[in-house]
């Protein structure tokens, strides 16, 4: 049976060694930095240390245990193996969740009223149709295309921008960087979800919020290192942009005494738009196990040529 090795901070994954049990009777599990990690032929990650993968001489397959890999593709001694991550209907469906509240937040003014309400402020805003409403979703993958599709089920004027041509039934498309300029200037409410990749890597800098029309807010699920943090604070400050819902950060978890907690306009939330259950995980690195065992194909690869 198959040796897998567990790297991440020390106890985080400890729930899956039960689990794995279960899936796969017989296999060794160990926890970086235990010597018997050197032997494993699986590791399952999140922020490794860099420089831990290559010490695994038997390694053949890596497993993500996150939809996003920026923090394993960002060791420079990465072993040549596999990379697997997680797709999955419920997490899909919970980020879609957050997706949608997040833009009734900004669309029903909920940003302005629960504000006043502290004040006890009783003040209404002219309301908009959702049609009327242009959300603009940074990424059409796993996620963003089904959060897409769940806003154009509730009428919102619903555009997408992605690296390669789609069509996307109710959704206008862009692609490529050249359009990039031409989606955020028609985009109300700007949805991120693309992955963390050196294209990708600062996207979201002064010049870029500023192609969005006054008054757009941003909702960030992607990664923190999408957004230059300076230049969004800036462009909120200047008015140019009501608001922000920001759910990751370049450090997490976002530490109390940030400013971004207190800045006014924005809502943070802990890395929480789509959570993993250890089952859900489990499940699927035991399916990739059983197949790397069989010479069967791999689910959920990542393309390391492009980063996601
Ligand atoms: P996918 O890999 O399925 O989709 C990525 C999308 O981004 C694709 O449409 C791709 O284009 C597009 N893209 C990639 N690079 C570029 C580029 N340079 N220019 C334009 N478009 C680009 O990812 P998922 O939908 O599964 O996940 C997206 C991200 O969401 C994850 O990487 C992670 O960072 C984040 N995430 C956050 C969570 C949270 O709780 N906050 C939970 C889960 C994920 P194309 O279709 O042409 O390839
Ligand atoms: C992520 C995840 O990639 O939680 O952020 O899956």
């Amino acid at each position: 049976m198959i040796s897998i090795a567990l790297l991440s901070r020390p106890g985080l994954m400890d729930p899956m060694k039960a689990l794995l049990a279960r899936e796969l009777p017989g296999v060794t599990v160990s926890s970086w930095p235990e010597p018997a990690t050197r032997e494993a032929e699986l590791a399952v990650c999140w922020k490794p240390e860099p420089g831990a993968l290559a010490a695994m001489p038997k390694l053949k397959l890596i497993h993500s245990i996150a939809a996003g890999v920026d923090n394993i593709l960002s060791d420079p001694t990465l072993p040549d193996v596999p990379l697997c991550r997680i797709v999955d209907p419920d997490i899909t469906s919970a980020m879609t969740e957050f997706v949608l509240w997040a833009t009734l937040y900004f669309h029903r003014d909920f940003d302005r009223v629960i504000s006043n309400a502290r004040d006890g402020l009783w003040r209404r805003y002219d309301q908009y149709a959702a049609k009327d409403r242009r959300v603009g979703i940074l990424g059409l993958g796993a996620l963003g295309t089904d959060a897409a599709l769940r806003l154009v089920d509730l009428g919102f004027a619903v555009s997408a921008w992605s690296r390669s041509p789609k069509q996307l039934a109710g959704v206008t498309t862009f692609s490529g960087a050249d359009a990039l300029d031409a989606f955020l200037s028609e985009t109300d409410i700007l949805v991120s979800l693309l992955p963390l990749t050196p294209s990708t890597v600062g996207l979201l800098d002064a010049a870029r919020l500023s192609r969005l029309p006054k008054g757009a807010a941003l909702i960030l699920c992607s990664r923190g290192e999408h957004v230059v943090t300076d230049d969004l604070v800036g462009l909120l400050r200047s008015g140019h942009l009501r608001g922000a819902v920001l759910d990751v950060f370049e450090q997490e978890p976002l530490p109390s005494d940030h400013p971004l907690w207190r800045e006014p306009g924005v809502l943070v939330t802990p890395h929480m738009a789509a959570i993993a259950s250890w089952e859900t995980i489990t499940l699927q690195v035991a399916d990739n196990a059983r197949r790397l065992l069989r010479g069967e194909p791999l689910l959920n690869t990542v393309d390391r040529a492009r980063g996601y």
